[in-house]
């Protein structure tokens, strides 16, 4: 009777391991969106913006208001994001830097999935350069990566919706994002024998801000209001300071008095790839997929409309570092959470990895926040930092931005009091400690500068992203 026992308590253990070994491993929905600011939803940061899809994503799972990316330009954050590496560590600061000089082939997140028995699928823009470029990816590190059938721009020119007017009628179906969410709805719609990894890298709201007039219309220009800004912002700023991120673009938004149609521009390029990932989550819902796929939303960087005299991102103030950071994974997140704990893009790789049950490769450098997704308030030590350029980084805590540029200047800004960054205590009396807590946090190793590839003759170096 006893051996009885004991071989039927073995089985029941037994049957136990290999149902628990024989889990399915969790999918992946991976989302970048390339130039999408803070203006969704749950930041409140823009009342004016409507993102409805992206509040719902919102609702389902965790969402970060204190999140920022680790460079502030498309080419040196999605290579850090991919690699695990920081800019400051691989030498990846820049647009024009060419990522795969600094990342070399088989490390990255994409490959790591794949290396570790995923399906791995991706289409758009997922590392810089277009999705229409073979030089944007590394193809073995992908087991599918269809390019778009369509321009991303639509046949816009870039600086239509900006700089410009909007002459252009369009269809959702002349833009490229539309394109794309049409391949991931027909994978996610898919039964498979293997777990997926599936990134819909969207385009929009990277300029051209160019998209069809529904769009526009849900923003009527007699009710556009400018972002908060200050006159003289940049009297207390160091003057490293004044040079950075200054594309120029601000006097003449405020000669052609086109700062709120550029404004409107945004809101509506927003709304419309808002819908996109509205698609993208009706398809989940509807697939054989949905209670087993973790989806991680991502907005590459921020992006300045007129804050500090500044456009576009290049910066290391909150409009140019702070993005969406929107994590759902099920059995894990709680629905409807907000996390205000300082994280930055680097966390990414190594939640995805934990959430899977897959390795850390010991080469990234990020931490996991997955006790942030089960509990937002868990107790959290990490800060987010965010480089641009050779030896000017900033660090963000939870009330704190702190910012050193290569010749030494500071700036020093409360965010509990001044969200919007306008008054510099770094020269004031009395914050000594305060910096030189944050000051620890500076990373300890800063690859050389590298120039960027030289402009052929005839080709100028692409600079947006
Ligand atoms: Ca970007
Ligand atoms: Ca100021």
């Amino acid at each position: 009777m006893k051996n009885f026992l004991r071989s039927f308590i073995f089985i029941v253990f037994a049957c136990g391991w290999v149902s628990l070994w024989a889990k399915p491993k969790m999918n992946v929905l991976f989302i970048p969106v390339d130039d999408l600011n803070h203006w969704v939803g749950y930041t409140g940061r823009n009342p004016q913006a409507k993102t409805p899809n992206i509040d719902r994503l919102s609702r389902m799972g965790v969402s970060f208001s204190n999140a920022h990316c680790s460079a502030p330009a498309c080419e040196p954050t999605r290579a850090s994001l991919f690699s695990g590496l920081r800019p400051s560590t691989s030498g990846c600061y820049l647009n024009g830097h060419l990522w795969k000089k600094y990342v070399k082939e088989g490390i990255c997140l994409n490959a790591h999935f794949k290396d570790s028995g995923y399906y791995v699928m991706g289409t758009g823009k997922t590392y810089h350069a277009s999705g229409t470029s073979k030089a944007a990816i590394y193809e073995n590190e992908w087991d599918e990566y269809p390019r778009l059938p369509k321009s991303s721009t639509g046949g816009a020119s870039k600086y239509q919706g900006y700089f410009e007017p909007l002459p252009l009628k369009m269809k959702d179906e002349d833009l490229g994002d539309w394109h794309s969410v049409n391949y991931c709805i027909e994978q996610l719609g898919k039964k498979r024998d293997k777990p997926f990894f599936l990134a819909c890298g969207l385009i929009k709201p990277h300029l051209p801000w160019a998209v069809p007039q529904k769009y526009y219309d849900m923003f009527p220009r007699d009710t556009i209001k400018l972002p908060p800004h200050l006159e003289d912002d940049f009297s207390d700023i160091p003057k490293f300071a004044h040079g950075v991120g200054n594309s120029g673009d601000h006097p003449k938004f405020l000669t052609s008095g086109r700062w709120k149609d550029a404004i409107q521009s945004y809101l509506a390029t927003v709304a419309f790839v808002d819908v996109c990932i509205g698609r993208l989550l009706d398809a989940l819902e509807k697939s054989p997929h949905k209670d087993n796929t973790v989806i991680v939303l991502w907005g590459d960087h921020g992006w300045h409309l007129g804050e500090k005299q500044r456009w576009r991102k290049f910066t290391l103030w909150e409009e140019a570092t702070r993005a969406p950071l929107i994590w759902y994974a099920p059995g894990v997140t709680k629905a409807d959470t907000v996390c205000s704990r300082p994280v930055d893009f680097l966390s990414i790789y190594p939640t995805l990895c934990e959430l899977a049950g897959i390795d850390i490769p010991s080469h990234v450098e990020g931490r996991s926040i997955v006790s942030l997704l089960k509990d937002p308030q868990a107790k959290w030590d990490g800060v987010a930092i965010t480089t641009n350029g050779y030896m000017n980084h900033s660090i963000r805590n939870e009330n704190w931005r702190y910012t050193r540029y290569r010749d030494g200047s500071e700036e020093l800004y409360d965010h509990l009091k001044d969200p919007y960054e306008w008054k510099n205590l770094a020269d004031r009396e009395g914050f000594e400690s305060v910096k030189k807590r944050l000051a620890a946090h500076l990373p300890k190793k800063n690859a050389p500068k590298t120039p960027t590839k030289k402009p052929s003759k005839n080709k100028k170096p692409k600079k947006e992203g």
